[in-house]
């Protein structure tokens, strides 16, 4: 099972600034994290981070044949039609992952364009919501896996 982990733009000042609303920790410290849960779980993971909109929609082309996504799309989540798009085509499954809760801040947060091309969207809980999408994921393709293989009789 291969998942990639999407990080948008100013994900790699994480744990430098502003710690009251993202926390204390590090994207490598949630890299090392995830990592750690792939390993346990047999999943392949590639964790990538872009402040270029262009990268981001490059990395998800790249993995259209993978099994899923997991995706903080930082500031592009209330912006990015054309990320939104990507995922749309590649058609795998996707969860939206926010550090803070975007609907407790500015309204101009309030809004995802990435939120109706995925399977759901967890916001609020820190570092965790990235170690909850992990999990989510994993069950639901190992799920789709398994009634594929009933199907075939494999
Ligand atoms: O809460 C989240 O995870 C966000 O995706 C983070 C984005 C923000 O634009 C979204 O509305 C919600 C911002 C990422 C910038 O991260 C920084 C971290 C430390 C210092 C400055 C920015």
């Amino acid at each position: 099972m291969k998942i990639l982990v999407l990080n948008g733009p100013n994900l790699n000042l994480l744990g430098s600034r502003e710690p009251e609303i993202y926390g204390r920790e590090t994207l490598d410290d949630i890299e090392v994290l995830m990592r750690a849960r792939a390993e346990q779980m047999e999943i392949e993971l590639d964790f990538v981070q872009s402040n270029h909109e262009g990268e981001l929609i490059d990395a998800i082309q790249e993995r259209r044949d993978w099994d899923g996504i997991i995706i903080n799309p930082a500031a592009f989540t209330h912006t990015s039609v054309a990320l939104a798009d990507a995922l749309r085509a590649v058609a795998l499954p996707v969860i939206e992952v926010h550090i803070s809760n975007i609907y407790a801040r500015e309204t101009l947060r309030h809004h995802s364009y990435i939120a109706p091309v995925a399977w759901g969207q967890i916001t609020g809980f820190g570092y965790r919501g990235y170690r909850a999408a992990l999990h989510l994921l994993h069950q639901r393709i190992s799920e789709a896996q398994a009634e594929g293989e009933a199907e075939s009789g494999a």
